[in-house]
């Protein structure tokens, strides 16, 4: 295999490409470990460290800037990279559950997924849900059990959790050999080799593995010492006995995961992981679409589906991009598509392949990649670009009902037009929902969010990508409910309940509470209130 370039048409651009979306619980090293497979990918020289203070370095994947300054991933960044004939496609995920939307959506754009758990931790409340979607998807899943240099938990403890909480099987392609201060390495299960922990550094060239037999004493106590040896050799005798076969079939099903031991900030196990890997997980899936078809991968005629849009990734650009998960055919530069939520043909302008905010452009990209193309506004998420003329509509991605309110001000109004613009942007991404007074203009602002630091994140970025600030009251609204099209809001009877509309004047209404919804209901005849969104609530 090769690039694609270098590569003959009738040689397989598709199977070769990997899609993927690393996936846990805050801090379990999603970002770090996305940073090392960069690394072998070559796509970076150096990897900031994510939350080094003496240094000003920080993770490609985390730009913007309270993420930056927080350490924390907010939004989900998208990178690709070749390795050994194989083109990557990794999306690094937030892990905190007020950006789970994005996560989310960001799922849906890949084909299988990583799950990284802290070793000392195990499994999480986010991991959990994350789980979830992912076995919806039956996507294939991945473990990656990380900070084997801190003090773990037991092993089999570990493993044993994830097939019971999970209902999966598990199969260790590794095994660790002691943790935190007495971390000795790994043992290959497959190849039956060692790698030491002692060889372990942070670049990129390669650790040398040594072959090494479990029989073989002498090279086992000369590489981990004889107690080690005894532990290891005992443990791999049950794990053997004990465990699921390898099965690829029920890999690529999501039935069975391949378990890896290692530590990402030490870049120890991160190169075997990205090896087997790209071996074991799947090339690029077909889509459902709407009408109850699907669209496979080696269809010949150009489709994608939009997952996120994001303003500002660059300041340099102070543009808007729309991400686009291409599902068959081949996208070629300057030809027209044809934009079905639209309903007009569109030129894909500036399209470009992302490593984090900086940019390449593209001039042809397959099923599998992920491509940026410059947006003035006329996306939505989970909009569907084609060939013209091919009909494909994809299946929505499910939105989440925002739960948390608060009224936004402008203060200056001399800067009312940035504010309009900066509120309406990130409401467009869907990182924000925009309400109004019924009938009125920019003023105020209702906004509704899944989680609290998404109002964190708004305000730090009116203020560093718009040069605004506002006066924001948090409201006690924790409900909202669409008013169906042919109800007149203003004749129905609304005690504690705030009636708003969005901006294409559909009306909604908020509520305090359960209680509070269920009251209106009774008190209004007849009165059936609709859920948010599409109703794919999560
Ligand atoms: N000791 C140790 N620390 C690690 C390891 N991997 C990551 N960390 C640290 O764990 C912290 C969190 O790492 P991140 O990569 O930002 O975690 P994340 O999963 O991306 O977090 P969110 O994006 O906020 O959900 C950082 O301080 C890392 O340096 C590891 O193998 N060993
Ligand atoms: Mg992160």
């Amino acid at each position: 295999m090769g690039t694609d370039t270098e590569m003959g048409e009738n040689e397989q651009p598709i199977s070769r490409r990997r899609t993927f979306a690393i996936i846990s619980h805050p801090d379990a090293g999603k970002t770090t470990l996305t940073e090392k497979l960069l690394l072998y990918g070559g796509a970076i020289q150096t990897a900031g460290s994510v939350k080094g203070k003496a240094s000003d370095r920080h993770a490609v994947s985390d730009w913007m800037e309270m993420e930056k300054k927080r350490g924390i991933s907010i939004t989900s960044s998208v990178m690709q990279f070749e390795y050994e004939g194989y083109c990557v496609n990794i999306l690094d995920t937030p892990g905190h559950q007020d950006f789970s939307e994005d996560t989310y959506r960001t799922l849906m754009a890949a084909d299988s997924a990583v799950m990284v758990i802290d070793a000392a931790k195990g499994i999480e409340p986010q991991t959990r849900k994350l789980f979830r979607v992912c076995a919806m998807r039956h996507i294939p899943i991945f473990t990656f059990i990380n900070k084997l240099d801190h003090d773990a938990r037991d092993p089999f403890d570990l493993v044993d959790e994830l097939e019971r909480e999970f209902g999966i099987g598990t199969y260790c392609m590794n095994w660790p050999i002691g943790s935190g201060v007495s971390f000795k390495g790994v043992y290959d299960r497959d190849r039956r080799r060692i790698l030491t922990y002692a060889d372990a550094h942070r670049g990129r060239d390669r650790l040398a593995a040594t072959e090494c037999e479990l029989t073989d004493t002498g090279t086992l106590d000369r590489l981990i010492g004889p107690e080690e040896r005894e532990t290891l050799t005992a443990q791999i005798e049950l794990l053997d006995g004990a465990s699921f076969d390898f099965d690829e079939k029920k890999v690529a099903e999501g039935k069975l995961s391949p378990v890896f031991f290692g530590s990402a900030l030490n870049n120890f196990g991160v190169e075997t992981f990205l090896e087997s890997f790209l071996r074991l997980s799947s090339p690029p899936r077909g889509r459902k679409t709407k009408d109850g078809g699907e669209v496979s991968p080696d269809d010949p005629g150009f489709s994608a589906f939009v997952f996120k849009i994001q303003a500002n990734m660059n300041k340099a650009h102070r543009d808007r991009i729309a991400f686009m998960r291409i599902v068959s055919g081949r996208f070629e530069r300057g030809r027209d598509y044809y934009h079905v939520q639209g309903g007009r043909e569109v030129k894909l302008s500036r399209p470009q392949q992302m490593m984090a905010q900086e940019r390449s452009i593209v001039d042809v990209a397959y099923a599998g990649d992920i491509i940026g193309v410059f947006d003035p506004g006329i996306y939505g998420i989970g909009d569907t670009v084609c060939e013209a003329g091919m009909s494909a509509e994809f299946e929505d991605i499910p939105t989440f009902s925002p739960e948390c309110f608060a009224l936004v001000e402008q203060i200056d109004s001399m800067k009312r037009k940035q504010f309009a613009k900066g509120i309406t942007q990130i409401s467009q991404e869907g990182a924000i929902r925009i309400f109004f007074e019924p009938e009125s203009g920019m003023e105020k602002v209702y906004v509704g969010v899944v989680g609290q630091l998404q109002f964190d994140v708004l305000e730090s970025r009116m203020k560093s990508e718009y040069g605004v600030e506002y006066l924001m009251r948090p409201l006690d609204f924790t409900l909202i409910k669409k008013v169906p099209q042919e109800i007149d809001p203003s004749k129905l009877y609304l005690y504690e309940v705030k009636w708003v509309q969005d901006v294409k004047k559909d009306n909604y209404l908020l509520f305090s509470s359960e209680w509070s919804l269920r009251y209106t209901i009774e008190h209004n005849e007849g009165l059936e209130l609709l859920p948010y969104g599409n109703g794919g609530n999560m």
